[in-house]
């Protein structure tokens, strides 16, 4: 339909104002029935004349004025009967864009919809902020690149509930008091229309037990009657405010999970990604879904398949186009409503292209999201498989949007470099196709709304990053800004934020630059996962950096959200084999940090002396640029000591271990130098501090968080590693650490399985091959494995039933394909627990490798062991399908050494020197 505007100019009459002799009178004329949002436009407009000494009136078109300035506000509205008037003179571009033009006392906004007249209003107001008047011989045209702009607040924790686990968490003012905290929501969505976002997204597991109630399971409601009423109140409240600030409010949630008083009465798991789909799990989502549609008009949903279900099956295709949107169906039936809520298929833990193309069918309003870095900013030349995937969601012809994810890397310091950023949205356009952000905070995502600052009173994220925000909304906006233009707008900013003079202001951009640059390089060009379960900023051990496969080091981190380059073993391989190096080397990386940390802090201080505003922040400012530094330096260090080790892998030389130790002494004097800068302004480094978290160290209870937690952990690295050479020197050779073998624990089994084996050498492994053990860990000697069909566990995966008397870890031996993320998986053999596509997967401690390479058998893979913990009692354990082994129970409190057994793996192990 042509859009139709009206436009408001012939129908105006002349109203009575009182005018001081100084005041110049102006009305702002607003169509009769104007959207709310519209209505808001203009008061915000009205409130920026008030400001800059106007009197000022907002009136309806039949109340025409006679002198004065006169401000026309209009907007197309498909629902309004057509005014030709109205349409001639209009020539607005697309959704959301706006013109803008002024002749003698007559100032016109016309917005091509209601949103862009409310962001026409937000222009003129703005540059009344800034000129202290009314702009003259205005003529402008503006509309964003992006559709939908957004940003995401979690309602989840740093920690899990009590008898909770991951995402569930319901809505309660225990919980999040800020939720409840209604000037706290209009100051975050001012802040959003400001930047002219249009969406805001909650994410929460399982949101529907805290907010409707299903007449066929009333028991499923997981908070009190009192809070259920509030919840009500607040999100009716949040909907509407957003509304009228034209933000779409959209409820994130993950599948499959269940109230925790639904699972109980039924006797099920919350979550558990290995069973099937029953009716029970489909009808009380379908149910619930419905509910909440019915109820809530303006709500839209962001739907993550995968993570509690199982992840590229046919499952997901199935629970999208079977549960979740007849559920949508449903619930504007029962409103008698035909507009469809947008919803957002993200492209997480599951095939995304292949849900579309079965949904497309039977819903219109589809949207897809896919994590522009991971969960991390590591470059703005993303490539490889990744990229494929972004284009193939964009090509689907439907809104592809771009989610800057949890951000593990940039936690906690501050972090908006505009370059950065610029230069990453365009990559979202031009290498990715895509024209829609959903954008994390900066840091602290689980701990919202607060920063980690330690600071008397705990600062707010939205007062602490609103250059992020800001940023990242400007080239959502509009990427194709002049470099030159840039720097003099940014400039301007921070000077006026710190009060400095322009130049000083650009100091301060040069340092957020530079700093800009340390991270997201150290992640993509040593680090492990672009995942939440690695705090970068805590640095990494040795072994991280000269056995990463040994950490399930995740490869698409290099092979698509970095430039073309080598990973630090590859480097040292190369060299020992004296190859050409390609692209982005560590080497380099490990030089250019430096140089960005030195650069940083001196640019900083060039501000420093004339710092007259906002003294407290510049100063936490500046010592995060010290910070940066610090980090820099130790990384470079470390890096350095990495890469001379790894020559002695090649070379057995004695003194290319010597060579490393001077670096490795200095990377940790860095690092006490980061612990000193750290230890009183920072509360922690990382917002989530759950044993989801591996690296540098697993974080047990809440443990290693901050750096001066790791530094012994450091300390003792290097002291580990000196003593290593003393007895490499000395002729009196160190003592092997003896290896004793685990004992079988006892337990009953309840499922079947096709007989028991002994872990040694010959003994077959499946019921229905010929495979034997070839050779096996010494630990593992002896243990009594379970036997299975091979073939039924690719069908079906396999399931576990028992009951132990004393808590027991269940010990899981899964092949190692090592093929890399660009390899398609094969369905043969069952993947790992993996923490970047599934946060359940370290609920039984079970997400990292204890030791690598400990059983090969045939020609199958070499395994990798993994342990599943368990309390006293009765349990039932899914596992994926394809192909493991269930090695044995062992008691629950035997320790198990993380170690790399070493065996079928034909390069040399040194991780020994550290250890
Ligand atoms: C997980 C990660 C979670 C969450 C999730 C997601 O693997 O551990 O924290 O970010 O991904 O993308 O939904």
């Amino acid at each position: 339909m042509v859009p139709i505007f009206l436009l408001l100019l012939a129908s105006c009459r002349p109203i009575a104002l009182t005018t001081s002799p100084e005041k110049e009178a102006l009305v702002i004329v607003l169509p009769e029935k104007a959207p709310v949002r519209v209505a808001f436009g203009a008061n915000k407009l009205k409130e920026a004349l008030a400001n800059a000494g106007y009197l000022v009136a907002i009136v309806t078109p039949d109340k025409p004025l006679k002198k004065g300035w006169k401000i026309l506000v209009a907007y197309s509205n498909e629902a309004t009967p057509v005014n030709a008037a109205a349409t001639n003179n209009f020539n607005v571009s697309g959704k959301e864009g706006f013109t803008i033009t002024s002749t003698e006392n007559l100032l016109t906004i016309k917005g091509a919809d209601a949103s862009g007249a409310l962001y026409g209003c937000l222009e003129v107001a703005a540059q009344v902020k800034n000129s202290g008047k009314l702009p003259a011989n205005l003529q402008l045209s503006d509309q964003p690149q992006m559709v939908l702009r957004g940003t995401a607040i979690g309602l989840q924790k740093p920690y899990y509930l009590p008898g909770r686990t991951v995402y569930e968490y319901p809505y309660t003012p225990e919980t999040f008091p800020w939720f409840y905290d209604k000037a706290l929501w209009v100051k975050y969505l001012d802040m959003l229309v400001e930047n002219r976002y249009n969406s805001l997204y909650l994410w929460n597991g399982h949101p529907f037990a805290s907010l409707v109630k299903l007449p066929d399971y009333p028991y499923a409601v997981e908070v009190d009657e009192a809070t259920f009423a509030k919840n009500e109140e607040m999100f009716r409240f949040l909907t509407e405010e957003a509304d009228k600030r034209g933000i779409w409010v959209i409820q994130m949630f993950y599948n499959i999970i269940l109230s925790q008083p639904f699972a109980e009465k039924h006797n099920l798991k919350t979550q558990d990604r290995n069973r099937p789909i029953t009716h029970l799990l489909s009808d009380y989502t379908r149910k619930s879904i419905a509910a909440f549609v019915e109820k809530y008009p303006n709500v839209g949903l962001l739907i993550t398949l995968g993570e509690a279900m199982e992840g590229t099956g046919p499952d997901d295709v199935e629970w999208f186009t079977k549960t979740i949107i007849p559920g949508v169906q449903d619930g504007l039936k029962a409103r008698g409503q035909t507009v469809e809520p947008p919803i957002v298929l993200r492209a997480h833990d599951t095939d995304a292209p292949r849900v579309m193309k079965a949904a497309m069918p039977i819903y219109k309003n589809l949207y897809t999201m896919a994590k522009y870095n991971g969960e991390a900013l590591t470059t703005y030349t993303p490539r490889g498989k990744w990229a494929e995937l972004h284009r193939s969601l964009s090509r689907i012809g439907t809104v592809h949007l771009q989610n800057v994810h949890i951000l593990a890397n940039l936690e906690p310091f501050r972090y908006s470099s505009p370059d950065f950023i610029q230069k990453s949205v365009k990559a979202m356009h031009e290498v990715y196709e895509s024209n829609g952000l959903h954008l994390f905070p900066q840091a602290s995502y689980w701990d919202w709304p607060f920063s980690a600052d330690k600071t008397p009173v705990r600062l707010l994220q939205i007062n602490r990053d609103g250059m992020w925000y800001k940023a990242w909304a400007r080239y959502a906006w509009n990427y194709k800004r002049s470099r030159t233009e840039e720097v003099t707008y940014w400039s301007n900013l921070l000077a006026e934020e710190f009060g400095l003079p322009t130049d000083k202001g650009a100091a301060v951009l040069e340092a957020q630059e530079q700093a800009g640059e340390i991270s997201p390089k150290i992640l993509r060009r040593f680090g492990i996962t672009d995942g939440n379960r690695q705090t970068m900023t805590l640095g990494m051990l040795m072994t991280q950096f000269i056995n990463p496969f040994r950490y399930r080091v995740f490869t698409l981190l290099y092979e698509s959200e970095a430039p073309e380059g080598e990973m630090i073993i590859q480097y040292a391989e190369k060299e020992s084999k004296k190859e050409k190096h390609l692209g982005e080397t560590p080497l380099q990386v490990a030089e250019e940090i430096v140089v960005h940390g030195q650069q940083a802090v001196a640019a900083i201080e060039k501000a420093a002396g004339a710092v007259t505003k906002n003294k407290n922040e510049f100063n936490r400012l500046r010592n995060d640029m010290y910070c940066y530094n610090a980090m820099a330096r130790h990384y470079s260090e470390k890096v350095k000591a990495a890469i001379a080790v790894l020559r002695y892998k090649y070379s057995e030389d004695i003194t290319d271990l010597e060579k490393a130790v001077p670096h490795l002494e200095n990377s940790v004097q860095h690092y006490r130098e980061f612990v000193n800068l750290t230890k009183d302004t920072y509360l922690y480094a990382n917002s989530m501090q759950t044993p989801q978290r591996k690296i540098p160290v697993p974080a047990v209870d809440g443990t290693f968080k901050t750096w001066a937690e790791v530094l012994p952990v450091f300390e003792k690295e290097l002291d580990t590693f000196k003593q290593r050479i003393d007895s490499l020197k000395s002729s009196v050779k160190a003592t092997p650490v003896k290896i004793i073998p685990f004992k079988n624990a006892p337990v009953t089994l309840h499922s079947q399985t096709k007989g028991v084996y002994s872990l040694s050498q010959e003994q077959p492994i499946f019921a229905d091959t010929t495979v034997l053990i070839q050779v096996v860990a010494p630990e593992l000697r002896g243990l009594k494995g379970f036997k299975y069909s091979k073939a039924e566990q690719v069908a079906k995966g396999t399931t576990i039933r028992f009951t132990a008397r004393q808590p027991v870890k269940l010990l899981v031996g899964y092949f190692n394909k090592q093929a890399g993320f660009s390899a398609d998986p094969d369905p043969n053999f069952a993947k790992a627990p993996e923490l970047e596509t599934d946060a359940s997967a370290s609920d039984y401690g079970q997400s990292e490798i204890k030791i690598s390479n400990a059983l090969v058998a045939g020609n199958l893979p070499p395994v990798n062991i993994h342990a599943y913990a368990f309390k006293a009692g009765t349990h039932t354990l899914n596992l994926p399908k394809g192909a493991l082994l269930l090695l044995g129970f062992i008691d629950g409190t035997q320790e198990i050494r993380m170690r790399d057994a070493g065996l079928a793996v034909s390069a040399k192990n040194i991780d020994w020197l550290f250890e």
